[in-house]
């Protein structure tokens, strides 16, 4: 059907359609490809039924109305000006807070090809389950079609999605978190590929019905379809259930992508160390969800002469290059980081960062119209208003921002964003970092001997439950390279596409990698290191390591520093902590070991024979020490 016949189409004239609609502006970028890019908006339109249909051009004009459409709706509460100009605070519906992993779906159409770790669905079944549910389901709202670019548009490792919305939320929160707007159309009408995403907060509105400040629905889907490379999610107006760039786009379907051209789409920060001499190293690293990715991400060393330079918090797609490295872009272009903790003592880069321009979500609102959330001063402020719109004291005994409360602001705020942080080609890394939050067992650092062992390392992180995921805040779950919730194939398939990707990289090329843990404790229940911008003395033993400049010390589990070869200048860590840090207890891992053997056990096979004999040497190793 073509848009022109919508434009015309009232109640009664075809099967679906049954309002009259009004339609915005047809964007005046021609050529090939825009064809189908207006027939599946008129197929979407047509099932969804809205009352217009807004094509996000992408200017700031356009975002501005925008916000100021949502504040006189009552869905955005502006922010005083004179502290946070242009900033903006959303509350979501209290049940509409995190991602929500059990209703987060891989529909491959094979079974095996989604994997023991994901919620696997028969593509047809599905499709049955939620058509019925988008039919009509944006009734009476607006529905955006934006066109974005992960990755610098045009950029030889960026790739371009559409998300069709009725969330003018999710609008401008992709407008921070990607590059939106008619140059994409320009590449999609030149013939470039693209994912299609759609996204309903499936809250249709009946003529003269009221909306509500945050529309959400109590049933939620969010599945992709890797093979037809469409994500479809129905109920939530939140992060990652909304901003279907990131985690649906980014990291499941661009998986998928990098599985069949050759690279890979990673959970991960990316920065330029540089040190004393001016000689500068790239670093990657993985952590599950709110890790500290955010704090290493904006690092400020206490080492004096060494800087951080900024490239990215969350996302990296990583391309062996022809020169046999491994080559890397952060393909968001804004952060969605997690507010309580984020404070002047923890990480003043991201507090500098949010000086302006900023949407927050459920994070608690001050008397003088400025935000606040746990851990931002050391003294919360008197009274405020918390995250449900209550009165909140220091005396309520609950948090007044919600644990998993974020900011969404423009990487290119960040005042130590590197001045290349786009460059489309990226940057070639030197080392990759696998972390995770474990009180017990695993050292400050690892380095692993080899790309194999860091593979068999990556497939074994795990971590601390935390407030990003549902469940049990403390409790362990095996998070493998940071991407349990975000691999879109089966992870013993991507644990063989990571080994596949090392032969690709020549062997003195190839990143080096490590495994940290910052959060290691002590029997007393103190942490052992001091973190933050302390961890610096850690990257620097790397970087170290990296130029051969230091030795290291053999362990069943790989090498470690020799205590004396960290700097500790200006730092209080005793001797007994220090052992402690880097105590390696043979009998509780090879209880790790079994755990690992377990979990590769439940991959049907499927887990590579070189990882099987990584934890066979490790035990080997272990039973000998
Ligand atoms: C995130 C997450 O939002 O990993 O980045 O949960
Ligand atoms: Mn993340």
């Amino acid at each position: 059907m073509a848009l022109a016949d919508i434009f015309t189409r009232t109640e009664g004239s075809s099967a679906r359609p049954t309002v009259t609609r009004t339609y915005g502006e047809l964007p005046a970028v021609q050529g090939e490809g825009m064809a189908a890019l207006r027939a599946w908006v008129d197929e979407i339109a047509a099932l969804t039924q809205p009352a217009r249909v807004h094509w996000i051009e992408g200017s700031r004009a356009e975002n501005d109305a925008l916000l100021r459409e949502m504040v006189d709706e009552g869905k955005l509460i502006k922010l005083n000006p004179e502290w946070r100009p242009g900033s903006y605070l959303a509350r979501s519906h209290p049940s509409d807070v995190a991602r929500t992993e059990a209703r987060t779906f891989i529909a491959s159409e094979r079974e095996e090809d989604a994997g023991p770790t994901n919620n696997w669905v028969a593509p047809d079944e599905i499709r049955a389950t939620i058509t019925p549910l988008f039919e009509g389901s944006m009734k009476g709202r607006t529905m955006y079609v934006v066109p974005f670019s992960m990755g610098p548009v045009g950029g030889p490792l960026s790739h371009i999605g559409v998300q069709v919305t009725d969330s003018a939320y999710a609008v401008t929160s992709i407008g921070i978190m990607t590059r939106v707007g008619t140059e994409v159309l320009r590449e999609i009408a030149g013939g470039a590929p693209w994912v299609k995403t759609v996204h309903s907060v499936g809250a249709p509105l009946q003529p003269g019905e009221q909306d509500v400040a945050w529309p959400c629905n109590d049933e939620k889907y969010i599945v992709h379809f890797p093979d037809t490379l469409e994500v479809w999610s129905y109920g939530s107006g939140y992060g990652g259930n909304a901003i279907l760039a990131k985690k649906c786009f980014a990291l499941r379907i661009a998986s998928v992508i990098g599985r069949d051209e050759g690279w890979l789409a990673e959970h991960m920060l990316l920065i330029r160390v540089i040190d004393p001499a001016g000689r500068a190293y790239h670093l990657a690293a993985a952590f599950p969800s709110a890790c500290g990715k955010t704090n290493l991400a904006m690092l400020r060393p206490t080492i004096p002469g060494w800087r951080v330079e900024t490239l990215g918090d969350d996302i990296a797609w990583l391309r062996p290059g022809e020169d046999g490295r491994l080559w890397a872009i952060n393909p968001e272009a804004g952060f969605f980081g997690v507010a309580p903790g984020t404070g002047q003592s923890t990480n003043v880069t991201a507090v500098e960062t949010l000086w302006g321009n900023t949407i927050f979500t459920n994070v608690a609102l001050r008397p003088d119209g400025d935000v606040w959330w746990e851990g931002l001063t050391d003294e919360p402020p008197a009274e405020l208003t918390d995250w449900e719109g209550k009165p909140w004291t220091p005396a309520s005994g609950r948090p007044a921002a919600h644990p998993n409360s974020r900011f969404t602001v423009a990487a290119a705020q960040c005042p130590q964003i590197a001045g290349d942080w786009d460059a489309p080609q990226g940057v070639p890394l030197d080392a990759i970092l696998f972390g995770g939050r474990r009180a017990t067992n695993v050292p400050l650092v690892v380095e692993a001997t080899d790309w194999t062992h860091g593979v068999f390392m990556g497939s074994n992180i795990s971590s601390e439950k935390t407030a990003a995921q549902e469940g049990t805040v403390g409790e362990l779950r095996r998070d493998p390279f940071a991407m349990l919730p975000f691999c879109g194939y089966n992870m013993a398939d991507y644990f063989a596409h990571w080994l596949k990707v090392g032969q690709k990289l020549r062997f003195d090329r190839a990143p080096r990698v490590f495994q940290v843990n910052w959060f290691r404790k002590g029997a007393d229940g103190r942490f052992l290191w001091p973190g933050f911008g302390d961890n610096s003395r850690v990257i620097d033993w790397i970087i170290r390591r990296i130029e051969g400049e230091v030795g290291a010390v053999d362990s069943p589990i790989g090498r470690l520093p020799e205590p004396s070869d960290l700097d500790l200048d200006g730092i209080e860590v005793s001797q007994a902590d220090l052992d402690e840090l880097f105590a390696v207890d043979p009998q509780l891992w090879l209880r790790e070991a079994d755990l690992t053997e377990e979990f590769y056990r439940t991959f049907d096979g499927r887990v590579p024979a070189p990882l099987w004999a990584e934890l066979a040497a490790l035990r080997y190793r272990l039973q000998r020490a």
